[in-house]
């Protein structure tokens, strides 16, 4: 490996891939990933991220080239991806997504950290977000999202956007005919949470509600507590369209609901899938 001088970030953070910089053993890591979620996800993953999966097909063997990948994305749905040195801040990140850019880490994890790694990384970025990229609706909403970041920072109301992004993005649930399926990231980058998320009795399942999940606080380090599963894209679309100002001054007079308990009169989502 070269030991060039690796480019210090712009002030959007974007710095070059370095796609000549991944050895054999980063592939291999890319690879054994990428198959073993593919495996894992037929019957647990949502169709649209099955689907979005099937256009990411030119990435199943190395990492994908980012600019090569930006060109199919871009022809779907306009959106590019840019590559990151890691987390970038908040304002940074809404930023990006505001515009159709979607910041993708360039590092992939370690052998020992194929399981489980709590920062995100480029199977994480690419394997967990870009497929549902490839979906119009989502990929609106995510840009939407975006917007509605930069004026939650502007309201000092953050922490509750970031909720939302959590309980949907990260780790959301869509019902379906079949089932529970999984749309979220963190969920279908992760061997243990894609079982976990749709089988274990241990967490608690609820409908989508914004406000719901705006008063929701969330755990970094483990598997969720609490699911919210919606019943289209659509719906997570309409309910970024109002203008969240009024939303926040009322969160700011609520407590924050602890994740995994569920208040009186709330309905939990039937038992989990048993996946035959
Ligand atoms: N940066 N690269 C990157 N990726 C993320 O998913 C990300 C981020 N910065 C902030 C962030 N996510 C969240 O805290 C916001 O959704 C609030
Ligand atoms: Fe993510």
């Amino acid at each position: 490996m070269s030991v060039e001088a690796i480019e210090a970030p712009g002030a959007d953070f974007v710095i070059d891939q370095g796609y000549e910089r991944y050895g054999e053993e980063e592939h291999a890591i890319w690879r054994t990933l990428f198959h073993r979620q593919s495996e894992l996800l037929k019957d647990r993953a949502a169709p649209e991220f099955l689907a979005g999966l099937a256009g990411l097909g030119i990435a199943a063997d190395d990492i994908p080239e980012f600019e090569r990948l930006s060109d199919v994305l871009e022809r779907a749905t306009r959106w590019r991806i840019v590559a990151v040195p890691g987390l970038v801040p908040d304002d940074v990140f809404f930023r990006h997504l505001a515009n159709r850019r979607f910041p993708a880490t360039n590092f992939i994890r370690r052998w020992d950290q194929l399981d489980y790694l709590q920062e995100p990384d480029v199977f994480h970025d690419i394997y967990g977000h870009v497929p549902m990229l490839f979906n119009p609706i989502f990929a609106d909403y995510l840009q939407a999202y975006g917007q509605g970041g930069l004026k939650a920072l502007k309201l000092d109301s953050l922490p509750f956007l970031a909720r939302l992004y959590w309980y949907t993005v990260e780790f959301g649930l869509v019902r379906t005919p079949a089932g529970l399926r999984i749309y979220g990231s963190g969920i279908v980058s992760s061997k243990g949470e894609s079982i976990y998320a749709l089988e274990s009795e241990k967490p608690k399942r609820l409908p989508f509600d914004l406000m719901r999940i705006m008063q929701t606080d969330y755990r970094i380090d483990d598997f969720q507590d609490i699911y919210f599963v919606i019943d289209s894209y659509e719906q997570l679309f309409e309910a970024t369209r109002p203008d969240f100002t009024p939303y926040y001054a009322k969160l700011k007079t609520l407590p924050t609901i602890t994740p995994g308990d569920v208040l009186p009169g709330e309905q939990e989502i039937a038992a989990p899938n048993r996946v035959a």
